[in-house]
């Protein structure tokens, strides 16, 4: 007998944990575990634009050929819509909710908000990418969701994960019970527990942060970094300088070696950059239930309103530790 459990056999294990659950939140789950399998393959592939033809050519096989980005909104988009769990979607790609309107989905009790390739300019140079996503349960009673189903706290998400197209595939969530992990296995085709109840350490030696923007930072980020860079032994200062430029890849990697991720406002980003709805409440989900802290530099991720789809926050997230530091220096120095 094998050892290996897939993401299948694991959520179908894990249904037995709510004892009302008809399943339908693992179906959903596994309808983004599918769509995460196409855009995998696509992804990895992507090297060989020469060969198999440039966004908005034709290939040899006479098929259009799609920015990822679009391709991977289309895949979940598509996942989401004949799977028959959810009843609209909200999307970065897209700037008004998607309505999903079909005989399946007519009994649909979730929304999913998700940014389906995050850090996407890092495609075309063979570096990690990500798609992030974040399952509510719909507050509207019938027919097609409504915006109002997706204008919840964070606190009120029933599942959130993300898909790193890394070195490997691997897909990370939570329902509120902990973290798990799965690696794609490409051979078999399977996503396998490969992280377990995955904990992030409470404090690490890696901090993530576009320094570039560095002059544009708030006085409370300018001296934390400086904090960051200062010899100091029993906290194993100074910290090393990570930032991929993609949050799923530095998160992911913070999450399993501790760190903490920064994107504060900037003077072109003047209420941070990243999204709340679709980036940094799932993120932050899956952050807080694996022992660390997400906030805006001051308050908690998942306790702010929601009241636009695309609307921004800065982002303060990873071990608890450092994110206790980083609003510390944020509430002495940028009040
Ligand atoms: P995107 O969703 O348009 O890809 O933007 C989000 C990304 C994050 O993944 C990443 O951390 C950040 O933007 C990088 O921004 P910058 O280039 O300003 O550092
Ligand atoms: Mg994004």
């Amino acid at each position: 007998m094998s050892k290996v459990k897939t993401l299948g056999q694991f959520i179908i294990e894990k249904q037995n944990d709510f004892p009302f659950a008809k399943g339908e939140l693992s179906r959903l789950l596994r309808d983004i575990g599918i769509a995460a399998k196409i855009v995998h393959r696509e992804v990895n592939k992507a090297g060989l634009a020469d060969i198999l033809g440039e966004a908005g050519e034709t290939n040899i096989q006479g098929e259009s050929v799609k920015k990822l980005d679009v391709f991977a909104n289309e895949q979940f988009i598509a996942a989401l819509s004949v799977g028959g769990e959810c009843c609209a979607i909200a999307s970065e790609e897209n700037e008004d909710i998607i309505l999903v309107d079909n005989e399946q989905s007519k009994n649909a009790k979730y929304v999913v908000a998700m940014d389906p390739l995050d850090g996407s300019s890092n495609i075309d140079v063979n570096v990690s990418v990500g798609t992030i996503f974040s399952i509510y349960r719909r507050i509207s009673l019938s027919g097609p969701g409504t915006l109002e189903d997706f204008m919840q706290r964070g606190t009120e998400q029933v599942a959130a994960g993300y898909i790193i197209y890394g070195s490997s595939t691997m897909l990370v969530y939570t329902t509120g019970k902990g973290v798990n992990g799965f690696t794609l296995d490409p051979s078999i085709g399977e996503f396998c527990l490969s992280h377990p109840n995955m904990q992030t350490p409470k404090s690490g030696k890696t901090y993530s942060m576009n320094e570039g923007n560095y002059v544009h930072f708030p006085d409370g980020v300018k001296k934390y970094i400086k904090y960051c860079q200062e010899e100091d032994k029993p906290t194993k200062r100074p910290y090393s300088s990570r930032y991929i430029g993609s949050a799923v890849a530095d998160i992911h990697r913070n999450l399993i070696t501790g760190g903490i991720y920064i994107y504060p406002v900037t003077a072109s980003s003047p209420s941070g950059k990243l999204r709340l709805l679709y980036e940094c409440n799932p993120l932050a989900f899956i952050i807080e239930q694996a022992g660390g802290k997400a906030t805006d530099g001051y308050r908690r991720i998942m306790e702010l309103e929601t009241k636009t789809l695309h609307q921004r926050t800065p982002f303060y997230a990873g071990s608890a530790d450092m994110v206790d530091t980083a609003c510390e220096f944020m509430s002495r120095f940028s009040k």
